[in-house]
């Protein structure tokens, strides 16, 4: 794609401009470029998988019925290579276990391993992209009591343990495969509707299998794990296993990662203050950035405040190689190769505006007690021509720059996603 002269005049302007506040707009288009992050296939198939051995289950619901998603691994493959060419940078690309090829076998979760993702792994190869890894612990009859890894039964509690280490194996095959540690993050749906008048039992049952499922050792150069906390998922309002504070003490005392979702906290409660706390204890962290409204509804994200504060703590605190970004969103009303563009290009947008502040100058203001100019700097630079970076960088980059992706994405349903019936 040629440079259009305009685009450039307004990167020029915009970089003038930036620079009288100390920006350098140069080095952070080189530092935005080295910010991975990792695009959940479950938004391309409304977390469906190709198992197809019972429905979305564990408190997780996708709404709308938007024509064309993808029905095979091929077909999600397609559609994610569409998203990426719309999307700036190199990023890396989330799987779940109930995505895996099985061509046809009868394969259970317990028994899943790397042959079943070599397409995945081949594919992710040739596009220089990053695997990350999810086990399944939902859709699966053993799971269909609302328990796993904690529950009572020890037949169904080991199974869940033996699925569990069989991702973490995949995930380092991943990591080796394509030179790049994969995060394999563990999110079980466990929980009760109404209260129970045993909450112990269930989570030190968690403890045991966690445990049990990290004993194998795995080198940290190929997989990384994680544990995702939550607040209650729909049909166990009363009682979550994993809570927050269970996996926030796991992950500290095993010195594994902490993976921190925007959606699963109270209404008022922000993921973006949690980064640089549990920093302090835990090596990295994982994020699924993600959009609530009202409840995890798990509404593609934005620019919102929130994201843009998420960027800001990342960016600020000096973490981008601590703190792996991986998105968690489903939205099945709308085409969903733009629900994938429209939140990671906002996601990299938070976090080109988070390299584009005068940092140093906010921080000397802040240390200082001068708050009338960390207020007044952090105003201006809300209208600080940023739109003009970012343009710059989708077209060096190759990629749409404003609204012409969307054509692309509408191109690509027409010829691609309408004939899918
Ligand atoms: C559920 C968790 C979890 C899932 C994915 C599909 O509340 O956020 O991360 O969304 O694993
Ligand atoms: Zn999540």
């Amino acid at each position: 794609m040629a440079k259009s002269n305009a685009i450039e005049q307004a990167y020029q302007l915009a970089k003038a401009s930036y620079a009288k506040l100390g920006v350098d707009t140069d080095k952070a288009i080189e530092n935005l470029k080295g910010i991975p992050v990792s695009l959940h296939c479950w938004q391309g198939d409304d977390v469906g998988g190709f198992e197809h051995a019972g429905q979305l289950d564990g408190g997780l619901a996708v709404t709308g019925n938007y024509p064309g998603k993808a029905r095979t691994a091929e077909e999600l493959r397609a559609d994610a290579d569409q998203a990426y060419r719309l999307i700036p940078g190199n990023h890396r690309f989330a799987l779940h276990a109930i995505y895996a090829e099985f061509d046809g076998k009868k394969i259970d979760r317990n028994e899943v391993g790397p042959e079943h993702f070599a397409r995945w792994i081949d594919w992710a190869k040739e596009r220089k992209l990053g695997l990350d890894f999810n086990p399944t612990f939902f859709s699966h009859p053993k799971a269909a009591s609302g328990f796993t890894l904690s529950h009572r039964d020890e037949g169904i509690r080991k199974f869940w343990v033996e699925h569990g280490i069989a991702c973490r194996k995949i995930g380092a095959a991943m990591g080796k495969a394509l030179g790049s540690p994969t995060v394999t993050n563990v999110w079980i749906p466990d929980g009760y509707k109404d209260i129970p008048v045993d909450r112990k039992t269930p989570r030190e049952n968690l403890k045991r299998s966690l445990d049990e499922m990290f004993a194998p050792k795995i080198d940290k150069k190929y997989n990384l794990d994680a544990v995702e906390g939550k607040l209650f998922g729909i049909g166990q309002e009363s009682y979550t296993v994993g809570s927050h504070e269970f996996y926030l003490g796991y992950a500290a005392t095993r010195n594994i990662l902490v993976c921190l979702d925007a959606g699963h906290y109270h209404p008022t409660e922000e993921m973006s203050d949690k980064i640089c706390s549990v920093l302090n204890f835990v090596p990295e962290i994982l994020l699924h950035v993600s959009r609530p409204v009202r409840w995890d509804s798990d509404h593609v994200v934005i620019l919102s405040d929130e994201l843009r504060a998420i960027a800001q703590e990342i960016i600020r605190g000096g973490y981008p190689k601590r703190v792996h970004i991986g998105l968690d969103f489903f939205d099945g009303s709308i085409n969903r190769i733009a629900a994938w563009v429209i939140g990671t290009r906002c996601m990299i947008k938070a976090l080109l505006l988070a390299l584009l502040e005068p940092i140093e100058d906010l921080r000397k203001a802040e240390a200082e007690g001068n708050l009338t100019r960390r207020l007044a700097l952090l105003e201006e630079l809300k209208t600080m021509p940023a739109g003009a970076v970012w343009d710059y960088y989708c077209t060096i980059n190759d990629v749409p720059v404003g609204m012409a992706w969307l054509d692309e994405a509408v191109q690509y349903e027409k010829k691609v996603l309408s004939k899918r019936g």
